[in-house]
C-alpha cells in the first residue's frame, strides 16, 4: 500500500526481530515510508543493519540516540534535521526499569528505580517531542507504546505500570501543545509480546495464556499487529484522532 509513501518517519527503539518496533518497521516500510532510525547501543545497531538488510529495507538513516540524555537526543534530532530534512512521523517505543522492581511489592519500589523508570519511559517522549516537533513543519504524526498496566494493576507490572500512566497523560498533555502545529500524538496499548524486555517481568507467560483465554478474540497478539496500528495512527487516515490510546489487545481490556 501507499498510506505512507513519501513520508520521513523516525523509528526509535528497535533491538532485535522481536521488537515491537521492528513489526512497527515492516508495517511502515510496506506502506512506503522513508525509515530512520535511531538505537541507544552499537550492538543493536549492528542488529538492525543486518535485520534491514535481510528484508531489504534501505534506512534513510541510522544515528545513535540515548534517550536518558538531552545532548543525545538534541544532537539526534539535529543529524536528523540535516541530513533528511522534514520528519512527518515519529515511533517511541522505548521503555526501561530495573528488573528487581518488576516483582514483588509495588511500595517496595526504590526512588531510583521510579525516577530511572519514569525517566527512559516516560519523560523520553516529553524530550523527543520537543526536538522532532521543529522537525514536522508539515505537521505529523507521533505514537508511543504503554500497556494496560497503566490504567489497571497488574501483577510485577508495578514500578512500570505508573511510568506507563505518566507516559499516557503525557500523551494527552503534548497532544494539546503541539496539535496547533498540526502534529498528533497517540499511543497503542499492545497486550502481552515476548520481546526482549517482556523477559524482565515476571509472571509474563501467565498474561498471554490469560488472552487466549479470555480475550474476545481469543489469540495472541504480535509485532505485526501493533506495527499497522501504529502505521494507521501515523497516517491521514487517523487525521482526526490525537491524545488517544489504541488498545491492541485482541478486546482483552473491555473484559471484568
Ligand atoms: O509485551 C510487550 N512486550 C509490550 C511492550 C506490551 C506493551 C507495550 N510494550 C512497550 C514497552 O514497554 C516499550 O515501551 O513497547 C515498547 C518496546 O518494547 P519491546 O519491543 O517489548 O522491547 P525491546 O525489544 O527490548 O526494545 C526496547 C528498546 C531497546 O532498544 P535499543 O535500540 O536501545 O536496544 O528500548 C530501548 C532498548 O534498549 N531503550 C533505550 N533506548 C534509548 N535510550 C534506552 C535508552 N536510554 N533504554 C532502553
Amino acid at each position: 500500500n501507499s498510506l505512507l509513501k513519501n513520508k520521513n518517519i523516525v523509528v526509535m527503539g528497535v533491538a532485535n526481530n522481536r521488537s515491537i518496533a521492528w513489526g512497527i518497521t515492516k508495517s511502515l516500510h510496506n506502506a512506503g515510508a522513508n525509515l530512520i532510525f535511531t538505537n541507544r547501543q552499537e550492538r543493536s545497531k549492528q542488529k538492525l543493519e543486518k535485520l534491514l538488510a535481510q528484508n531489504e529495507i534501505d534506512p534513510t538513516l541510522i544515528v545513535s540516540c540515548d534517550v536518558a540524555d538531552d545532548e543525545s537526543i538534541v544532537n539526534a534530532f539535529q543529524e536528523i534535521g540535516e541530513k533528511v530534512g522534514t520528519i512527518h512521523g515519529l515511533v517511541h517505543s522505548v521503555a526501561f526499569a530495573n528488573r528487581d522492581e518488576l516483582n514483588g511489592e509495588y511500595a517496595d519500589t526504590s526512588r531510583d528505580g521510579y525516577l530511572l523508570a519514569q525517566n527512559i519511559s516516560s519523560y523520553s517522549l516529553v524530550a523527543v517531542t520537543r526536538e522532532v516537533k521543529k522537525l514536522m513543519t508539515e505537521g505529523g504524526g507521533i505514537v508511543t507504546q504503554t500497556y494496560l498496566g497503566a490504567e489497571r494493576v497488574v501483577p510485577n507490572y508495578n514500578v512500570m505500570g505508573v511510568a506507563k500512566a505518566a507516559l499516557e497523560a503525557s500523551v494527552r498533555y503534548l497532544a494539546e501543545d503541539v496539535g496547533k502545529y498540526g502534529i498528533r500524538v497517540n499511543a497503542v496499548s499492545a497486550g502481552p509480546i515476548r520481546t526482549l524486555s517482556a523477559k524482565g517481568v515476571s509472571g509474563f507467560n501467565d498474561k498471554m495464556s490469560v488472552i487466549e483465554e479470555k480475550a474476545p478474540l481469543r489469540r495472541q497478539i504480535d509485532q505485526d499487529q501493533v506495527g499497522d496500528a501504529t502505521a494507521f495512527l501515523l497516517s491521514d487516515m487517523a487525521r482526526g484522532v490525537t491524545g488517544d490510546v489504541l488498545h491492541v489487545d485482541s478486546g482483552f481490556h473491555i473484559i471484568a
